[in-house]
């Protein structure tokens, strides 16, 4: 079985396929606090097969689940592909059936109708069921104790009728509601969007269909105390595109950006659509309201981040166009204005932003992300400055100061997403701990790192080994082992 001797398949990005369950992982520095009782789930693609096409982008690999757990001062390791549709269908055939991202006109005809999901984007643990998340399609639920896949196209039951499910729900600490949804929700590139509140239970308990101004990419959303935000960005794709052979995606720098603000349980007419001029933003930091005035906190740059979703007019990618920095949108539903006000929130450049969970939908104080420090050396072969996605350095933004700090993770390493851990009986914001995979570039191999959130520039309180090497992942979540128990329904 050969892999393509392509980027997308050397180097950091060579296929892992270790599935595994390590006991005790070595602590090569400090230690473990003995405190911590939970597990850190986190999510790589991770190609079973090579592809049919001879490349593939990294977001169309197989999901490959990690549960990190800490208990005890002991941390062990256990490591599964979800057992997705296409997963299973796979391994029977022993090669690739499914083809190209997002687009099933590239698939052998023997999976015609089956799901395409590869849960390769999220992780996380809502009501006892851990949820292997792609937005092109339904979760797939997992046991949280062995990784197991439990059902391989989850629909809460039957309630679920949209065919998607965004790889970034939100859940509202104060009610433990999850906040989801899903887009092209009646069909690949439609602009069907729907809106879901997931209760404490686990069962759909609200939901609100409507129409996004034009179909493109909705990866994430934000929420607040009293509205539900999606950003409209022309990440765009259509039918015509997937018969031409053209990635699902390419950026349409012609469209304007949108900002739609649902009340929460309010009712599609309800919704208000602002706009701006063309930009790019994906991640959501977090969002709060003040009354009618609704702050919406994203890493935003100019022009596409993307360049395996090329320029739809055919522009070359544009790095210094990339750079994407924290900007507040803001819009005021009793305004009479149909614009977006944007501040800048910071100079670093970067993207993978995280908060204090604890605080989502509320006024959060501190954000961390992964920033690019180009101006730091980078000791690799043929590399001297980080470049592309090679995150070199951490930092903790304090909204309220405008203050930062940053630990660099050296001249031969970048960092995955990090997750926040709350100190366990703490309650103030930013109290507690930030796991992060660090990839050890020379060597092909991963340390895992648990840093201070409030003290970053201290550099890893704990530095833990990973008995291989984690391939580059996308996102995951820390759920405390109390989370782990299923609410009674
Ligand atoms: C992203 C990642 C995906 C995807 C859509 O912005 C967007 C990240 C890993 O897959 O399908
Ligand atoms: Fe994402």
């Amino acid at each position: 079985m050969n892999f393509p001797n392509t980027p997308n398949f050397s180097g950091n990005f060579t296929p892992s396929g270790v599935e595994a369950d390590v006991a005790h992982l070595p602590v090569i520095d400090g230690a473990v606090p003995l405190a911590l009782d939970g597990s850190f789930f986190r999510v790589a693609p991770d190609p079973q097969f090579p592809p049919l096409a001879g490349d593939d982008i990294w977001f169309n690999g197989d999901g490959m689940v990690t549960r990190i757990r800490f208990k005890d001062g002991n941390v062990s390791l256990q490591q599964r592909w979800a057992r997705t549709e296409k997963f299973t269908a796979e391994r029977e055939a022993g090669r690739a059936l499914f083809g190209a991202y997002r687009n099933p006109l590239t698939d052998d005809a023997s999976v015609t109708g089956k799901v395409r999901s590869t849960a390769n984007t999220n992780v996380i643990l809502h009501a006892g069921k851990l949820l292997a998340l792609k937005e092109d399609s339904p979760p797939v639920w997992m046991a949280p104790e062995t990784l197991e896949t439990i059902d391989p196209v989850y629909d809460f039951g039957g309630r679920m009728t949209s065919e998607t499910f965004t790889a970034h729900p939100k859940i509202d600490a104060r009610t433990g509601e999850m906040l989801a949804f899903g887009y092209a929700a009646k069909g690949l590139c439609t602009r069907d969007m729907v809106f879901y509140v997931i209760n404490a239970a686990g069962e759909i308990d609200h939901e609100v269909w409507f129409e996004i101004p034009y179909y493109c990419m909705m990866h994430d959303f934000g929420f607040t105390e009293d509205y539900v935000v999606f950003h409209v960005v022309p990440i765009v794709g259509s039918w015509e595109r997937l018969e031409s052979g053209l990635p699902h995606f390419g950026f349409d720098r012609a469209r304007p950006v949108h900002l739609g603000i649902l009340p929460r349980g309010g009712r599609a007419e309800d919704i208000r659509w602002f706009s701006a001029p063309t930009c790019f933003a994906s991640h959501v930091m977090n969002a709060h309201n003040v009354g009618t005035k609704v702050h919406f906190d994203v890493p935003m740059a100019s022009g596409n981040m993307f360049p395996f979703f090329p320029d739809t007019e055919g522009a070359p990618f544009d790095p210094v166009e990339a750079a994407a920095c924290m900007t507040r949108w803001s819009v005021d539903m009793a305004a009479n204005s149909d614009d977006i006000a944007m501040t800048q929130l910071s100079d670093l450049v970067g993207e993978f932003p995280r908060i204090d969970d604890r605080f989502a939908g509320q006024a959060n104080r501190y954000g961390w992300q992964l920033v690019q420090d180009q101006t730091k050396p980078v000791d690799l072969p043929g590399i001297r400055s980080a470049t592309g996605m090679m995150m070199n350095t951490i930092a903790r933004l304090d909204l309220e100061t405008g203050a930062t700090e940053t630990y660099w993770v050296g001249p031969a390493s970048s960092l995955q997403e990090p997750a926040f851990i709350p100190r366990p009986g703490s309650t103030e914001e930013g109290d507690g701990y930030l796991v992060v995979v660090e990839n050890r570039l020379a060597e092909q191999a991963s340390r895992l790192l648990l840093l201070d959130a409030m003290a970053l520039s201290k550099g890893p309180i704990t530095t833990i080994a990973a008995p291989f090497r984690l391939r580059q992942g996308l996102h995951g979540n820390w759920a405390p082992a109390s989370a782990f128990a299923a609410l009674p329904a």
